[in-house]
C-alpha cells in the first residue's frame, strides 16, 4: 500500500513540477517554432506514458495485494494484448521521431538567399569569419592555420582577402535575415549552441557542418559550447548580437579583414597601426 501511494505521489509531484517549473524554455528568438513543437509533442507523449504506466503499477499493487485465503492464479500471456502493446508502442515512437527528422531536414537546408558566417571552435574560444564585400569566403586549408589565421584562409585566394575575421567572442547579425552558420573545429568536438535560436550543431575536426536560422528579435544571446571539450569547457562562452541592419553594417565595417590581419602579423610590433591603416584602405 505504501509503495502504491509512493508511485501516485511521484506521478502527481512530477506533473506539478513540470507545470509550475521555473525552468521552462527561454523565449524563442528565431524562426524555429517547429523545434518547440517537436519537443512538446515528445514531452506530451512521454508524459502520458509515464502517468499511465505508474498509475497502472499502483493499481496492480493495490488490486493484487496479499490477502489471507486468496490464492494467485497463473496466466500465460495474451497474444491479443501483446499485439495491442506492439501497435501502440510503434505508433508512439513514429509520432515522436518523424517530426524531429522533418525539422532536422529543414534545419540543414538553408534558403538560397541566406547570408553566411563561419565559426571555428578551439579549446577554449570561438572565432568568427564573414565573407567580405564580394560575398564569398576564401578557400581554406588546415596547413595555413596559425594564431593570426585561425581559419587557415589561403593567402593566394583573392576571394579570401576581404574576409572579415572577428577578434572578439561576440558576433553581430542583422535582424530578420536568414543566416547559414558554417561550423568547424581545430581540435576536439565542440558544439555551437544558442538556446533562444533553438539551434545547435556539433563542430567536428575535418568537417564543415551547418545549420540556418532567421533571428526574429533583437538582443544579445549567449553562445554555449554544448560538448564537454576539456578543462576550459565552461569558459567557452560568447554572444550573438541581433540588431537592426544599420547597426550591423556599422559593426561589420569596424572588423578587420584577413588581408589587414596578415599585414599586421607581418609588420610585427607595428602591427596594430598597420592593421588600422589596412582596414582603412580596404574600406576605401
Ligand atoms: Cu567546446
Amino acid at each position: 500500500m505504501a509503495l502504491a501511494l509512493a508511485l501516485i505521489l511521484i506521478v502527481v509531484g512530477t506533473l506539478a513540477f513540470h507545470l509550475w517549473s521555473p525552468w521552462w524554455l527561454t523565449p524563442l528568438a528565431s524562426n524555429w517554432q517547429a523545434m518547440d513543437d517537436a519537443l512538446m509533442l515528445t514531452l506530451g507523449i512521454t508524459a502520458a506514458i509515464f502517468v499511465i504506466i505508474n498509475l497502472f503499477v499502483a493499481y496492480a499493487v493495490i488490486k493484487f495485494r496479499h490477502r489471507d485465503g486468496v490464492r494467485a492464479s497463473a496466466e500465460h500471456g495474451s497474444k491479443k494484448l501483446e499485439w495491442w502493446l506492439i501497435g501502440v508502442t510503434t505508433v508512439g515512437i513514429v509520432v515522436m521521431l518523424a517530426p524531429g527528422l522533418d525539422v532536422y531536414a529543414k534545419l540543414i537546408t538553408a534558403p538560397a538567399d541566406a547570408m553566411q558566417f563561419e565559426v571555428m571552435g578551439q579549446q577554449w574560444q570561438w572565432h568568427y569569419r564573414l565573407p567580405g564585400k564580394d560575398g564569398r569566403m576564401g578557400q581554406t586549408d588546415v596547413s595555413h592555420i596559425s594564431p593570426e589565421n585561425p581559419f587557415g584562409v589561403s593567402a593566394k585566394d583573392p576571394n579570401g582577402q576581404d574576409d572579415v575575421l572577428v577578434d572578439t567572442q561576440e558576433i553581430h547579425i542583422p535582424l530578420n535575415r536568414p543566416v547559414k552558420v558554417l561550423l568547424r573545429s581545430q581540435d576536439v568536438l565542440h558544439d555551437f549552441y544558442v538556446p533562444q535560436f533553438r539551434t545547435r550543431m556539433n563542430m567536428v575536426p575535418g568537417m564543415v557542418t551547418s545549420f540556418w536560422f532567421t533571428p526574429t528579435r533583437t538582443g544579445r544571446f549567449e553562445v554555449m559550447c554544448a560538448q564537454l571539450c576539456g578543462i576550459g569547457h565552461a569558459n567557452m562562452r560568447g554572444y550573438v548580437v541581433v540588431e537592426e541592419e544599420a547597426a550591423y553594417a556599422a559593426w561589420l565595417a569596424a572588423q578587420p579583414t584577413f588581408a589587414a590581419r596578415m599585414r599586421a602579423g607581418a609588420a610585427g610590433g607595428a602591427g596594430v597601426a598597420a592593421a588600422a591603416a589596412g582596414a582603412g584602405s580596404q574600406a576605401a
